[in-house]
């Protein structure tokens, strides 16, 4: 086991990127999207983090599903889509995405090993109902806590002290997940302990915080949850 992993008492999950492929968000598409397919998929996911981070610092919130549907006009703008192909369907689509297929062993593997399961996530809670339960996965979380119960968006720390608020629990009792390089560091400077799921085999960053352990998919993370 990982040093410090034996006093965990609670799983976070990240949502988008973690547990849900948002990739599937477009892959519906792919026939009338031809070759935009991959830099539509790339610029509205790239867009939407942005958006989240200037509506913090400039400290104009708008929902998760609001600046998704930003992002999603200016990629499509951007790429000369806007017409071509239905908005409402791509926007369907990441209110639906698709779970990467190891979670739900995962989750209830988390749960076996006696952690509390949640997921600490930007979208908002009818965004987060929406999903777990296309995925059919609702069953299996715990807790769902969304950042618009703050008004701010991750990196922001107020988000990731709602998990220790909700939970009731010290922050290095609780385990937090995440793809976001960017969420792994923030959450790890918060003071969690935290696996970088690090599905695309990216460099650190070079910000405060660092990953406790890093995993290529989250089939690897029950092994780390045991003895
Ligand atoms: C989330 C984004 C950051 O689920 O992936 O919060």
């Amino acid at each position: 086991m990982i040093d410090g992993f034996a006093d965990l008492k609670a799983c976070v999950f990240d949502a988008y990127g973690t547990l849900f492929d948002t990739t599937s968000a477009v892959a519906p598409h792919v026939s009338a999207l031809g070759a935009k397919a991959e830099p539509l998929t790339t610029l509205w996911r790239d867009k939407q983090v942005q958006y989240t981070w200037w509506r913090g610092l400039h400290g104009t919130h708008a929902d998760f599903l609001r600046v998704t549907g930003d992002a999603l006009d200016h990629a499509l703008d951007a790429l000369g889509l806007a017409g071509e192909v239905s908005r409402e369907g791509l926007m369907d689509s990441f209110r639906t995405l698709r779970a990467y297929p190891e979670v739900p062993e995962v989750l209830r593997r988390a749960r076996s090993a006696g952690l509390v399961t949640a997921v600490l996530s930007n979208g908002t809670p009818d965004m987060l109902a929406q999903a777990t339960s296309a995925a059919e996965i609702a069953d299996l979380i715990d807790v769902v806590l969304s950042a618009e119960s703050v008004g701010v968006f991750k990196p922001h720390p107020a988000v990731y002290h709602l998990a220790v608020e909700k939970l009731g629990l010290g922050r290095d009792e609780i385990l937090f997940v995440s793809s976001n390089a960017w969420d792994v560091h923030a959450a790890s400077d918060f003071g969690f302990r935290v696996v970088w799921c690090n599905r695309n085999a990216g460099r650190p960053e070079r910000l405060p915080g660092r990953a406790d352990l890093e995993i290529r998919d989250l089939s690897e993370l029950p092994a780390a949850l045991v003895a």
